[in-house]
């Protein structure tokens, strides 16, 4: 065995278990994991002293150099992605959203942006394909998409006339993503319910932040879950929910799969972290997404949920607005560019509020953040486990590393962070891309291009 790296003497996670050990990389490939000091000597060795090693993160919900409306994220896929590998992350999956008023389809969108990637991107990349329109000739690419390497398909509940397909369209789509054996991700909120608010808090004039999250409550979401859940039923076919905020929501999809349903629930850091006090504060603009931000007692028992399994993906919702564009219809969120930056801290802050406070184990954080999002995203065993096989994308997370989250010692192209002043405990000391270390420390060795773009296979269920 011609081993070119050895990390010695890390508390590696291994499925279900973390155990102190080896680990040998060979070329970009891990080779071997053993038990500590019985690999042999002679070759570059990395002595990790306890220190946690982790499948590299995989962030299942990115939207870099992303146009939705008036607005395009800052970041391009160098800018996201080393922002990602800085946050302990070593594989995204961006969405590949045509522009429906360009006539783009998806699989032309696709291939653009899987280009982009291919020249920009500093760790690997994969793509969901969207449909944003339920016509004949957008369905019947789901075939080709799936051959190349999108098996994944998002669709949008909300945002008329931007991406919105009716529930008939999403109805039909699942029809053609579970013959062609790929899965359904699914933005869920209810049109009948949000669409009337807005349009009467507009009416009235109250369009600050705080109307934002009122004009969009836990129902539409917990309504449209519901709606889904019995599409899925009745297709057979496998799908998560992104950015599920409520738990009612999380226990609708957990009922509907003891049923029988192969579906799933991803969350995200501000769902759990944050909560809608944010939107009363005088830079309230800055937390407008969607879903929106909710009260502490909703954030809570979200929370719970993610500890006991009931939350399978940790995703982050990446959107790269900064400032100016957070601000430049200040006061009126009917006009405000929708998310957060968040691909960095995504698995930082994971680690330090359920790891470093012993509420989580770190199997489990390893596979909320890395190994259900490879499954669930056909990437899995390449990426999300640590195995002879498996690419060598790993973190090593040093639980005595403590950081102050500030905007400019973040990397992502913004000037904000919603976790501003936030003190994590535990921070990816090193982090290997493909057996390349990328981040060592406070160095960062990776140039555009060096990522590559990944071809998903068959989603394996969880
Ligand atoms: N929600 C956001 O907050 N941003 C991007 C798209 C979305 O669904
Ligand atoms: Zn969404
Ligand atoms: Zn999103």
């Amino acid at each position: 065995m011609g081993l070119d790296l050895i990390l010695r003497d890390g508390q590696v996670t291994l499925g279900d278990a973390c155990v102190r050990a080896d680990v040998g990389v060979e070329g970009e490939k891990i080779a071997v994991v053993a038990r500590p000091g019985s690999l042999p000597g002679g070759t570059q060795t990395l002595d990790l002293d306890g220190r946690f090693v982790v499948p590299g993160g995989v962030d299942p919900h990115v939207h870099a150099a992303t146009t939705l409306g008036e607005f395009t994220t800052r970041d391009d896929f160098e800018a996201c992605t080393r922002a990602a590998a800085w946050g302990g992350t070593t594989t995204i999956v961006d969405f590949a959203i045509p522009q429906p008023r360009d006539g783009a389809r998806p699989l032309a969108t696709a291939r653009e942006r899987m280009a982009a990637a291919r020249r920009e991107a500093v760790i690997d990349v994969a793509f969901h394909a969207c449909l944003v329109k339920g016509d004949s000739a957008s369905l019947a690419e789901v075939p080709q998409l799936a051959r190349e390497g999108l098996t994944t398909v998002k669709v949008f509940t909300i945002y008329r006339d931007l991406v919105m397909l009716g529930l008939d369209e999403v109805h039909a789509c699942m029809h053609e993503v579970a013959a062609a054996g790929g899965l359904v991700l699914v933005h869920a909120e209810s049109p009948h319910i949000v669409e009337p608010l807005r349009a009467r808090f507009a009416a009235e004039g109250r369009t600050d932040a705080r109307h934002h999250a009122l004009s969009r409550p836990v129902e539409a979401e917990v309504d449209m879950v519901r709606s889904v859940l019995e599409l899925f039923r009745l297709t057979g076919c496998p799908g998560y929910f992104v950015h599920v905020t409520v738990p009612e929501a999380v226990t609708a999809i957990v009922h509907a799969r003891l049923e029988g349903a192969a579906v799933w629930a991803e969350t995200c850091p501000q769902y759990v972290f944050l909560d809608d006090s944010c939107y009363a504060a005088e830079d309230g603009e800055l937390y407008i997404c969607s879903p929106p931000i909710r009260p502490r007692a909703v954030a809570d028992r979200l929370w719970e949920m993610v500890r006991q399994g009931a939350v399978q993906v940790w995703g982050s919702d990446h959107c790269c607005y900064d400032t100016a564009q957070k601000f430049r219809h200040r006061g009126d969120f009917t006009r405000a560019p929708n998310g957060l930056p968040g691909v960095e801290l995504r698995a930082p802050l994971l680690f330090s509020e359920g790891v470093m406070t012993g509420l989580m184990s770190v199997p489990r954080f390893a596979a909320l953040t890395a190994t259900n999002p490879a499954k669930l995203n056909g990437l899995f065993p390449r990426k999300g486990v640590i195995a002879p096989g498996a690419d060598a994308d790993l973190a090593v997370y040093d639980p005595g590393w403590e950081v102050t989250v500030t905007a400019p010692r973040l990397h992502m192209a913004t000037d904000y962070t919603p976790f501003e002043g936030r003190r994590l405990r535990g921070w990816p000391r090193m982090v290997f891309s493909r057996g390349r270390l990328l981040v060592d420390g406070e160095r960062f060795d990776g140039t555009a291009g060096t990522g590559q773009v990944l071809a998903a296979g068959p989603p394996i269920p969880l």
